[in-house]
């Protein structure tokens, strides 16, 4: 099976950042799993190659050579075994539904409320900056104890990690031909580094409410702290994608309600349906569209194609969640379509832990905005462009209301 498409051999990062779905739709018809050589690693691209990859026993988790690049080990989402169950049970405790609900409320609202008020009077924006991004930052930003950094600083942080973590593209020796995306990531680093340091330095004497001070403290002996260096990586993990996809979240599902006149409408006179036109937003442009990985642990098959011990294979959720064995017209948002369940928070023993914050966010971000802006329209002078193949959303919105 290693034989590789003759077609998928020109296609470039650039092209799949751009628009990964053409490529994708192929992907599914002719290989749901294939080398893709600008990537020098397999991809899953149908729903049921993505779900079997995530959950068999067959392969354990990897983080992408980008990723790791990126992010050094160990992060949670490239460990196995004694670390990973470690790093879960560090992470876990704040993001359980039942301890979510004690505070979501309290943290996100008054938020949501300071970005809606900053922009009501001026009659239009850009959604994703001004107000998706900046609510998305500042729910995490505070949870995690990092109230005293700029939401402009988070946002910043999490675009630099983000083209770091998604340079991907290899020349034929199996060289990364960017390195100023690396660079990027390396300056977002430093200066994280320069302000989390003395933050860590102070938690660890004075422990406090805030999440990464509970990552230092819970579940150790008493009088010790885990290291820094093996949290920093999972962190990171945090400051790029828990920080950057409650954004996209948000502003795909804007976006995808604008194809929708008459499902606007509808959400926006009853907000209880908020919920299900999220979830649609993340179907229909999955944020965290092809970012993480597994390896075969020995030769196996997934969805009829044999896999190779040690191949890694990515899992494009993003077009998983476009399979039309499972969704009928998958390009279209619409949030009328049965509630089939969709793979935009991953699956198996490495599925996202913060589903329910993440919802919770975009949930309230949502409600405020258009409980204050009930007239929001697109701006139909300017066109909705996505970007990204591992993360992917509209890079900007323009919106406009009557004032
Ligand atoms: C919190 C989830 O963050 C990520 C998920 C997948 C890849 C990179 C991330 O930062």
């Amino acid at each position: 099976m290693t034989r590789t498409l003759e077609w998928i051999e020109t296609v470039t990062m650039a092209e799949l950042e751009r628009n990964p779905y053409p490529v994708y739709e192929r992907l599914r018809a002719e290989a749901p799993v294939a080398y893709v050589p600008v990537l020098d690693a397999f991809v899953a691209s149908t729903r049921e190659a993505c779900h079997a990859v995530a959950t068999s026993d067959d392969f354990e988790a990897i983080i992408t050579p980008a990723g790791g690049r990126t992010f050094g080990h160990p992060a949670i989402i490239g460990v196995n075994g004694a670390v990973h169950d470690d790093l879960r049970s560090m992470v876990e405790p704040a993001l359980q539904p039942s301890e979510v609900d004690r505070w979501i409320d309290g943290l996100v609202r008054p938020i949501a409320r300071r970005y809606v008020e900053a922009i009501e009077a001026g009659g239009s924006a850009d959604i994703v900056a001004q107000y998706c991004e900046p609510v998305s930052v500042r729910a995490l930003g505070d949870l995690l104890g990092l109230a005293s950094v700029s939401s402009d600083k988070l946002r910043e942080w999490f675009h630099k990690l983000s083209v770091s973590f998604t340079n991907a593209e290899v020349d034929t020796n199996g060289e990364f031909t960017n390195q100023e995306r690396f660079a990027a990531g390396d300056a977002a680093k430093a200066e994280i580094r320069a302000i989390v340091d003395p933050l860590i330095d102070h938690w660890v004497s004075h422990p406090d409410d805030s999440a990464i001070s509970h990552w230092l403290h819970d579940g150790m002996p008493e009088g010790q702290t885990r290291d820094r260096e093996y949290i920093y990586p999972t962190l990171y993990v945090f400051l790029l994608g828990a920080m950057q996809e409650p954004g996209h979240a948000m502003a795909s599902t804007i976006a995808g309600l604008f194809t929708q006149p008459d499902q606007l409408e509808a959400v926006i006179d009853e907000p209880s349906l908020l919920p299900r036109a999220i979830s649609e937003g993340m179907r229909w442009t999955s944020p965290i569209w092809s970012a993480t990985a597994r390896i075969a642990r020995r030769d196996t098959t997934v969805a009829g194609v044999e896999v190779r011990e040690g191949a890694v294979v990515i899992l494009s959720y993003g077009s998983a969640n476009h399979d039309t064995g499972t969704y009928d017209a998958p390009t279209e948002f619409d949030v009328t379509r049965p509630p089939v369940p969709h793979l935009a928070f991953g699956a198996g023993n490495h599925a996202c832990a913060g589903i329910y914050f993440a919802n919770q966010v975009c949930r309230i971000g949502l409600e405020e905005l258009f409980e204050t802006i009930p007239n929001l329209e697109r701006d139909t002078n300017s066109e909705v462009e996505f970007w990204g193949w591992g993360f992917r959303g509209p890079t900007a919105l323009q919106v406009k209301w009557e004032v």
